[in-house]
């Protein structure tokens, strides 16, 4: 039978369940990455597993989110996470050497490979034709063991590529044009596979792109085939090695097709709050609208392709006035190299801050624009907040328009040349500058018992869940609407981020963009006697976004023991099974209005909880006003086993 690629890589790493579409599958997994802010809790994880080398072959801790020291938090962290990765087997990419999956393409991932990480912008590797997921620090925890990964076998949406991208149309136009398609919910349960004509025409750092931003389509992985431009790519990282050729067979079957002429995209941007929020830059161009901030980097624009194309764009030029421009390179290879190639500094020259090279501004860790301010960003999320100033209007666009922006002061289109120039060909290196000093390896065997785990204060132990009890009776803590964020349960930024380590303190955060009372209303419904603790009402995409583990392990303390939404977000609902939160799914979308109807503080009782999960029926939810439901149970086995035992961790004991 003809395959796609997907079912390929899938079909040969099937360690536990069948290739069903729809059925719950376990998958071997070749490769794990953590960075620092979810890292800390997925090694206190591990260690809790005692499993003494990972058994991967290949696991990398990066530290490229908390990087701002401004208190000793931070760095106790990167200690910490440095001593367990020499203990265990793990390589270590030390602050200063890059954003996780701009590193990990370029020195460690693999075609046809499974990689899981501790970040939602994991399948990025798909750029090389790897299956990568983003998962819950916990699951990654597991794969480091040896465990296989779990995942509902997912639907597969091929997207054709034809034609070619036009002059300073980019990358992160075509998969700004997808999600205008689909929307951030659109690819729940699915892969997004590429293929066609058009992909030939696109660079690996132009196919990460795409594959880096399939997460905020809520996809489970997005993958491009392997072809003679990998085996390139690879060779110019001194790989090649590493390169198989991989693609769908003729006459693969996919789920659904959608079809981009990638000729007829134009410049788009994502405006605030929601990267499915797409307008095209000539329209926002024709308002004349001011710009404040320009922020270019991250893991999905951060290449260096795409900070030669800026630089071109800014040399001898002069960053116009109202605009503060800052530069971050995704990794020490990517900045390097522009320092080498001279164009480092045309970008000083023109007034941009240069940054390290890690993620900063894109989680709010400095840079946070001025009140009310418009900033044009080349990142992945603009939800609302995560910049760090509450009121900005963040708009996610190409490093073209962002860098054309930068000069005039106003939205404008990169394809006005009068501001661009020529648009320069890139030429791909024949040899990228190799330089690995800063991933230190694992100690290898015999040294390993004399490492000492090097623990800050600031590292507190993770909490654990109880055993599902026989009924719940909690109160409803918080109702809220659709497409509701990990950024909206647990904020991060630079005051947030440092206490990672730290669940009861980054808990009096939980959910305080929304509504800053939360997490005492939640403490008191835990401590009432009568009250096993708080429930959650929510709409559509719940959990959408970030990976972070957080927005469940600081519900968790807080004593949230149940969420009950219209649907949820795939890797959210994962960390909330995994840590012993029930996520129920509404039947019918219309009983959302009678469960958010109710009063805050309002009692739900679900009476025969554990009975039904066991059997996987309907859960029954009854409120005080008489009030009577059914929600779904459709969870898999393994699911429910870890809900009954409170947990992952717990089920392994
Ligand atoms: C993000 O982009 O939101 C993050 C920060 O990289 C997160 C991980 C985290 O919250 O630590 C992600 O994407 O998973
Ligand atoms: Fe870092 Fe931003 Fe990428 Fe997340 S999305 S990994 S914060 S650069």
């Amino acid at each position: 039978m003809a395959l796609t690629l997907t079912e390929k890589i899938i079909n040969a790493h099937i360690a536990e369940g069948k290739a069903v579409k729809g059925g719950d599958v376990g998958l071997k997994i070749d490769q794990t990455l953590t960075q620092d802010a979810t890292g800390t809790m997925a090694y206190l994880q591990f260690e809790a597993m005692q499993v003494d080398r990972v058994r991967t072959e290949r696991s990398v801790a990066y530290i490229d989110h908390n990087t701002l020291q401004s208190g000793f938090e931070n760095a106790d962290d990167h200690r910490y996470i440095g001593s367990v990765a020499k203990k265990h087997g793990i390589y270590f990419s030390r602050p200063g050497n890059g954003i996780c999956h701009q590193v990990h393409l370029e020195r460690f991932g693999k075609p046809g490979k499974t990689l899981i990480g501790s970040d939602s912008h994991t399948p990025t590797c798909g750029g090389i034709g790897m299956l990568a997921f983003g998962a819950g620090g916990l699951d990654v925890a597991v794969a480091m063991g040896g465990g296989a990964y779990h995942i509902t076998y997912p639907e597969i949406v091929g997207i054709k590529l034809t034609g070619k991208l036009n002059d300073w149309v980019s990358a992160k136009d075509i998969i700004l044009k997808v999600l205008q398609e689909l929307s951030v919910k659109g690819g729940v349960g699915k892969v997004m596979e590429y293929f066609g004509e058009g992909v030939e025409s696109l660079s690996v750092p132009e196919r990460a792109t795409v594959t880096n931003m399939g997460a905020e389509l809520g996809a489970t992985a997005s993958i491009f085939p392997s072809d003679e431009l990998t085996r390139q790519f690879l060779k110019a990282q001194g790989r090649e090695q590493d390169y198989t050729a991989l693609s769908a067979d003729d006459g693969a079957v996919y789920d659904k097709i959608l079809e981009i002429d990638l000729s007829e995209l134009e410049p788009l941007a994502a405006c605030p709050h929601s990267p499915d929020n797409i307008k095209s830059v000539s329209e926002l161009a024709k308002h004349g609208g001011e710009v404040n901030q320009v922020c270019i980097g991250s893991c999905t624009n951060g290449s260096l392709q795409d900070l030669l194309k800026v630089a071109h764009i800014l040399k001898g030029k002069t960053v116009h006035e109202n605009v503060d421009l800052s530069i971050a390179p995704g990794s020490k290879q990517v900045f390097n190299m522009l320092a080498e190639s001279g164009a480092l500094s045309d970008l000083i020259a023109s007034g941009a801050r240069i940054l390290e090279c890690t993620c900063g501004p894109c989680i709010g860790m400095g840079q946070s624009p001025i009140s009310g301010g418009v900033s044009l960003r080349t990142f992945n999320r603009n939800f609302l907040g995560r910049s760090g100033t509450k009121d900005a209007q963040v708009y996610l666009v190409s490093p073209e328009t962002a860098a054309a922006s930068a000069i005039t002061g106003v939205f404008t289109d990169p394809r006005n040349t009068d501001i661009t120039g020529k648009m320069p060909t890139y030429v791909m290196p024949e040899r990228f500058l190799l330089n690995d000093n800063m991933i230190t390896p694992p100690a290898y065997s015999g040294d390993v018992a004399e490492i000492q785990i090097l623990r800050g204060p600031n590292i507190k132990p993770f909490p654990s869940n109880s055993p599902l009890s026989d009924k719940i009776s909690a109160e409803i803590v918080l109702k809220v609407g659709d497409n509701i964020t990990t950024d909206h349960i647990m904020p991060a930024g630079a005051k947030i981020l440092p206490l990672r380590s730290n669940i009861p303190a980054i808990s009096e955060y939980c959910f305080t963009v929304v509504d800053e009372d939360f997490p005492t209303r939640a403490k008191s419904a835990k401590a009432k006697s009568g009250s096993d603790g708080g429930i959650i009402i929510g709409g559509s995409n719940y959990g959408q976004g970030s990976s972070r583990e957080h927005a469940a392990l600081a519900p968790v303390f807080l004593g949230i023991k149940a969420v009950i939404c219209k649907s949820f977000a795939r890797i959210h609902r994962q960390n909330l099974i995994n840590n012993g939160i029930i996520p129920l799914t509404f039947k019918d979308d219309s009983d959302y209005e009678k469960l958010s109807g109710l009063e805050l503080g309002g009692k739900l009782t679900l009476p025969f909880v554990k009975a039904e999960v066991s059997a996987g029926e309907d859960v029954t939810v009854k409120s005080e006003s008489g009030i009577e439901l059914k929600l779904k149970c459709d969870f898999s086995e393994r699911d429910r086993d870890m809900i009954i035992a409170g947990g992952l961790l717990n089920m392994f004991k």
